[in-house]
């Protein structure tokens, strides 16, 4: 409970003399993609059941924090996305720092300024909230870190920062960790909480590490229902409660299988998780569909090729309609043979980002 004390105690507000000066921090955080999903919330951005993600690698965020100090009051904020003022972001990025300032109330005294760049083209429509927020989580512990040397213990930094990055999306507090992290209470996992997310890396068999997530681009267009909206609406959902205690359910046979490198195990959870999301929003009220026809005919094509070939791919869907293949390093050619062949014809402009689990976030 020490450590909880300290991720709620304030920072201090008075910035030492020789500290008070301009300066810098940059780090690079990747996106991640729940196996069990985190669908339905309580205030304030707490999860109705814990979720359990692996870290990818290549769909990231570049950000850098710049400060100087400053005589006026309030925050004070500049943004750029891609290189180019991005007032959406900024309003956005602004509404999170006043948010966290009472746990960082020295960000008044300086001038911010956020730089961010996505390693994935935007076009693309991936959600990009868990890098985005992780990468600013990280920057501001780093901040806070260089001021007052507060954070030098690297689990309380980690900590901290994912519970920070859980107040700007709650998907973001896993992305602090490498492999895979489980963010909220689950009964099999003592130091999980719904506050922050924690590595499960230790308990993560070696096939999982370097696992493959292809995520193929079936729509950029916008989607109809924000995730916001989306977790908003599992309020009236009258299977909610069921959701939440199956969700909790499968998090022990999902836990059984990382460890043991059950990867068929694990690839059928998968793709529960995945219908039973998209069933979520089917039944809500109103109900919606993000999948696209392709969706569909993906997984459909799937289902059969693993079926033929007896190859372990499995599919995993965010709240969207492009669809992520997971399956192990040793079939990497047999898969990227089938999505040429099979899969190319539903992709928008034939694009898929290839991707796999990674060590997480990384200082630049
Ligand atoms: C997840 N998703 O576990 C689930 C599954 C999408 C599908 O969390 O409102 O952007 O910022 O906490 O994290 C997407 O919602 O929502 C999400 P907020 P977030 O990854």
């Amino acid at each position: 409970m020490e450590d909880l004390k300290d991720i709620f105690s304030p920072a201090p507000a008075e910035v030492p003399a020789d500290k008070y000066e301009a300066g810098s921090v940059h780090w690079q955080s990747p996106s991640n993609i729940a196996i069990i999903k985190y669908w339905g919330k309580r205030p304030v951005q707490l999860p109705q059941n814990p979720s359990l993600s692996l870290t990818l690698t290549n769909a990231r965020t570049e950000t850098r924090l710049s400060y100087e100090p400053k005589d006026s009051d309030g925050m004070e904020l500049e943004f750029f996305f891609d290189g180019e003022p991005a007032p959406r972001f900024r309003e956005r990025v602004l509404h999170y720092l006043e948010s966290v300032k009472t746990y960082l109330p020295f960000l008044e005294r300086f001038r911010l300024t956020v730089q961010t760049v996505n390693s994935f083209p935007h076009s693309a429509g991936i959600a990009s909230s868990a890098s985005a927020m992780s990468a600013l989580a990280l920057c501001l512990c780093s901040m806070e870190d260089k001021l007052f040397g507060s954070l030098s213990d690297d689990s309380l930094f980690d900590k901290k920062a994912s519970f920070l990055a859980r107040l700007g999306s709650g998907s973001a507090a896993r992305s602090i960790f490498g492999y895979a992290a489980l963010w909220g209470q689950a009964s099999r996992v003592p130091e999980s909480s719904d506050l922050f997310a924690v590595s499960l890396e230790d308990r993560l068999h070696p096939v999982f590490k370097n696992f493959h997530d292809d995520i193929l681009i079936v729509s950029a267009d916008e989607k109809p229902v924000s995730s916001r909206a989306g977790h908003q609406l599992m309020d009236t959902n009258p299977y909610a409660p069921a959701r939440y205690a199956r969700a909790k359910q499968r998090l022990d046979k999902l836990l059984d299988a990382l460890s043991a490198g059950d990867v068929a195990r694990f690839g059928q959870i998968a793709e529960q998780e995945a219908l039973e999301l998209h069933g979520l929003m089917m039944t809500s009220e109103p109900p919606y569909l993000l999948m696209q026809p392709e969706t569909v005919a993906i997984i459909e094509r799937l289902r059969r090729y693993r079926e033929r070939e007896d190859i372990p791919v499995f599919f995993t869907l965010d709240a969207g309609p492009n669809v992520h293949l997971l399956y192990p390093e040793e079939v990497i050619a047999d898969v990227r043979g089938f999505l040429q062949e099979e899969l190319a014809p539903y992709l928008l402009n034939n694009t898929f980002i290839p991707d796999f689990v990674g060590e997480g976030p990384e200082e630049v």
